[in-house]
């Protein structure tokens, strides 16, 4: 009997000796601050999560609900620190925005932040602390859930570290978007940009104008057959592929988000990229053309918003309105880009527009057209974003750009000292193929390997001190022309997201390929437990 109790004894000390190295430690995006030190904390069925309010409450939850499932026993909470084995949150109010520092000893755990953020991105950090496995729905025998005894200080590069997801091309329900903003944040990402309004379909209800719903989300075809509005509007009387969010969905989705502190952003386009608006209603373009929804976009599309009569602006305004009150950031996108003016050079109310306004052409006309939309947002304390075909004709005064036709719209809007959002297409667009042409699906063009996104930076080196303050950070786009399905979406963001929140969370100093590409191992692993289609291509070729 004595020897049994020796082996066991032995045999489990031995095995809670394993020794932890730098190496073993694959987080992404890599944590400011590390410091590693001998022993490990394990989580136990008796392991109590201590916590002082609901959010703490929630977010254990989430952690205890893997545990649940991978080990087979269920963790518990309480409001009282217990003798041993726990982990606790405590408030810092010294700390930064969405800061936090990890304390890992042998027998408990402490997570410092001082807002929500900072205590779920601790949690999170956690989670990639511990062992693969924990991503299992199923339980899985032999593993320890033990995580090394470490000390980590961390906190964000930048405040606005993005992904836009086109829900215009192809349309994407709302379980879908709720998966994606588990995935970012779990690489600490805070902001989903909804694209909301495009050509090919209009995906938000509005309660006064149901035809945008009714007509403008339902095209005819999946495959891009039909790609001329005007040709499609025939053909478009039985559109049924397609659909839209209403604003329940929307809320419910703004309400998730705030559970993992990612804000959503959303976009209404505008004075171009909306044949599915003038699809429902005619009467907002500038001749009142007859057309349908296209599948796909036979450029130019000329057939935009006239800037010259106001009833656009009534019906963008109850728009808006009604945008405002699901959506609580601060931010509305406006798009912006790509406005073929054609259109507005022959119509007469435009024509009229520009004499009393006092502009000098049509670029000064899309210029009036923002400043006047930015002046009813920012009378109900929101800001405007826009892509930086803003800056033609004169920038709206508040606005913040966001700068896709490379950095150069971005510096530029810095320089005048408006705020700016990177996306460059050079390293930001998802759209792009991630491998060889001839080994990857069908893609709209462009070359941007995993390794390619790792070097983005949003800070341009040219960039005064003073410039560089108004980057706010960056954010990946997936427009979504050639990607009909979630598997494809997926596939499309992972892993070049992984990267993408490197370069926005992580120290600039800190940031080496050749380690990134090593713990991204660990990641696809999760990503297999998870069921996430990562391409496995992006990993293979380097730019
Ligand atoms: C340009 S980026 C667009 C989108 C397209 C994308 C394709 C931007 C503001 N406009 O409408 O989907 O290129 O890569």
């Amino acid at each position: 009997q004595i020897l049994v109790v020796i082996a066991v004894t032995v045999f489990s000390s031995c095995a809670k000796q394993k020794v932890f190295t730098e190496k073993d430690i694959q987080i992404i995006p890599k944590p400011a601050e590390l410091s590693l030190s001998e022993g490990v904390f394990e989580f136990l069925e008796n392991t109590k999560f201590v916590v002082a309010d609901d959010f703490q409450k929630e977010i254990s939850k989430a952690l205890i609900s893997k545990f649940k499932k991978a080990s087979g026993w269920e963790p518990q909470i309480t409001n009282t620190v217990p003798n041993s084995n726990y982990v606790q949150f405590t408030k810092d109010d010294t700390l930064k925005d969405e800061a936090y520092q990890l304390t890992v000893n042998k027998d408990n755990i402490t997570i410092t932040a001082k807002d929500h953020a900072g205590f779920l991105y601790g949690l999170e950090t956690i989670r990639q602390l511990l062992p693969v496995a924990i991503e299992s729905n199923d339980k899985v025998s032999n593993t320890e859930w033990i995580i090394p005894v470490v000390t980590i200080k961390d906190q964000p590069r930048f405040q606005y570290r993005g992904l836009m997801l086109d829900l215009s091309r192809h349309f994407f329900n709302a379980d879908y978007i709720k998966k994606t903003i588990d995935r970012l944040a779990m690489l600490k990402m805070n902001v989903l940009h909804l694209h909301l309004v495009d050509d090919q379909g209009w995906r938000i209800e509005i309660k006064k104008y149901p035809k945008l719903t009714e007509v403008g989300a339902w095209r005819v075809d999946q495959e891009n057959k039909h790609w001329n509005a005007r040709e499609a509007v025939d053909a478009n009387q039985k559109g049924t592929y397609g659909g839209f969010l209403t604003q329940e969905d929307l809320k419910d989705i703004v309400a998730y988000g705030q559970t993992k502190n990612v804000e959503i952003i959303p976009e209404i386009e505008m004075p171009a990229h909306v044949s599915s608006a003038i699809a429902a209603y005619p009467e907002l373009s500038c001749f009142n053309h007859r057309i349908g929804v296209p599948s796909g976009g036979v450029w130019p599309i000329t057939d935009i918003y006239c800037a010259g009569k106001d009833s656009t602006f009534k019906f963008l305004e109850d728009v808006l309105d009604e945008v405002m009150a699901i959506f609580p950031s601060k931010y509305i996108h406006i798009g912006g880009d790509e406005a073929t003016k054609t259109n507005w050079k022959t119509c007469p109310y435009c024509q009229k527009r520009i004499k009393t306004e006092g502009l000098k052409n049509v670029e000064e006309l899309q210029s009036y057209f923002v400043k006047r939309i930015e002046k009813y947002i920012n009378s109900k304390g929101k800001k405007l974003i826009g892509w930086d075909e803003i800056l033609e004709g004169g920038l709206a005064p508040e606005a913040t750009v966001m700068s896709w036709r490379g950095t150069a719209g971005g510096i530029e809007a810095s320089e005048q000292g408006h705020d700016v959002i990177m996306t460059p297409g050079t390293h930001c667009y998802f759209d792009h193929y991630q491998g060889p042409q001839n080994e990857e699906p069908l893609a709209i063009g462009g070359y941007t390997p995993l390794s390619k996104v790792y070097e983005f930076d949003p800070v341009v080196d040219s960039m005064s001190p003073e410039e560089a303050k108004h980057v706010l950070g960056g954010q990946a786009n997936l427009w979504a022309e050639y990607i009909p399905t979630t598997t494809h979406s997926e596939y499309m963001i992972f892993p070049r997201l992984a990267a993408m929140s490197e370069t926005l969370w992580s120290p600039k100093e800190l940031r080496n390929w050749d380690d990134f590409s090593s713990r991204i191992k660990s990641m696809f692993k999760r990503y297999d437990y998870l069921g996430v289609n990562y391409a496995k291509s992006a990993y293979l070729v380097t730019a």
